[in-house]
């Protein structure tokens, strides 16, 4: 199964300036030469790679994207200024199409490329002044810019895997922190296949979590919908191991959390000889006691001392459904992602 994120935009690039028909006029030169200058080129519309960012919800916030207009000639040989280019920034991987669905260009390992250029800008009056023509009165118009429709395509690689049995509020948990929208509901197997989602972080990074069908008990046998999806987040640098604290299941929370644990660790031994598998057991987890809004302060304590005598971490407690303590969360979240980066 592929995540793909994708953008359809229109682009174009800057018209060029007109060039000037002017004639110098100074007191002493009363029927001076040509001066007029060329026009400025109009701005390239760039596409650019970027590490730091992984997503491209950002290119989502407009329809259409312009560079600028050069600016025209003026007298006294002037040139206009050339319009601005215009830079997208895109993760390193965005592939540009054509509305015909054609590859323009697959930036993988690619940092920049022009995708349009701006029109050239207009001769001014001096240009064309020659041995026959001493004072033409006429002056190139700019060229016009380009315009195109693309659509950039983007396969999503998740940074982080949610895992944990069904209904434990693994979609609502993704559903508040990112603008994915998967079915929620009061009854295990809701979510049949994964989903994602683009968490952002302040205003210049972001992260790709993965919400996929919970695991039960004996999923390693096929039990439940099985530990297929685990596949998904094999290559996520962490897991939120989240917890239903509430007791409505009837099942014993830290049991739930004993139960998962088991899980991945016979994946692991079921998967040890597959090429380039990175064991799920090991994978660094964040665990999250969700649902902390039907519990007692009393019952919250507990369950927080039995789950750090038994990890030797303090477990977050979070209610998806109210965002209680959810902010923080996703800070201490993104830490997190970015330690895992850097080691
Ligand atoms: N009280 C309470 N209910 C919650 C909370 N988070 C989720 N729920 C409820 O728990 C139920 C299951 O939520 P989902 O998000 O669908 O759970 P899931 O883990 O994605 O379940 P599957 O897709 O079946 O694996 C829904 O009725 C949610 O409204 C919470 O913080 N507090
Ligand atoms: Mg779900």
């Amino acid at each position: 199964m592929k995540f793909i994120d994708e953008v359809n935009i229109t682009i174009a690039s800057g018209r060029g300036g007109g060039g000037c028909v002017s004639f110098r006029r100074e007191s002493l030169l009363p029927r001076g030469g040509p001066d007029g200058g060329d026009g400025g080129k109009g701005g390239d519309v760039i596409i650019r790679t970027s590490r730091h960012i992984n997503s491209l919800v950002d290119i989502r916030q407009n329809k259409r994207y312009a560079a600028r207009s050069g600016q025209p000639g003026s007298g006294a040989n002037c040139s206009g200024q050339n319009g601005e280019d215009l830079e997208l920034i895109v993760p390193e991987g965005t592939i540009v199409r054509n509305a015909e669905g054609e590859i323009i260009v697959d930036l993988t390992g690619i940092k920049e490329h022009v995708l349009l250029k701006g029109g050239r800008g207009g001769k001014g009056n001096t240009f064309f002044k020659n041995s026959i023509n001493q004072a033409p009165d006429y002056a190139q118009p700019g060229e016009e810019g380009e315009e195109l429709e693309i659509k950039l395509e983007l396969k999503l690689i998740a940074d982080v895997g949610i895992i944990g049995f069904p209904n434990a509020g693994k979609s609502t948990l993704i559903s508040r922190i990112s603008a994915a929208k998967p079915k929620i509901a009061d009854y295990p197997f809701t979510t049949l296949t994964p989903n994602l989602g683009v968490v952002k972080l302040g205003d210049y990074s972001s992260f790709v979590v993965a919400d996929i069908p919970g695991l039960v008990k004996g999923a390693h046998e096929g039990v439940g919908l099985g530990i297929q999806f685990l596949k998904h987040i094999e290559r996520t640098r962490l897991f939120i191991h989240l917890v239903d604290a509430s007791g409505m299941s009837g099942r014993d929370p830290m049991q739930d959390y004993v139960d998962i644990n088991y899980e991945l660790k016979m994946y692991d031994e079921n998967n040890v000889e597959k090429e380039g598998f990175f064991p799920l057991s090991t994978r660094p987890q964040l665990v999250v006691l969700n649902k902390i809004d039907a519990l007692s302060e009393d019952q919250l304590s507990k369950l927080k001392a039995n789950f750090k005598k038994a990890t030797g971490t303090e477990p977050f407690a979070i209610s998806a459904v109210t965002g209680k303590n959810l902010k923080e969360f996703v800070t201490e979240l993104g830490r997190h992602i970015l330690a895992e980066e850097e080691q």
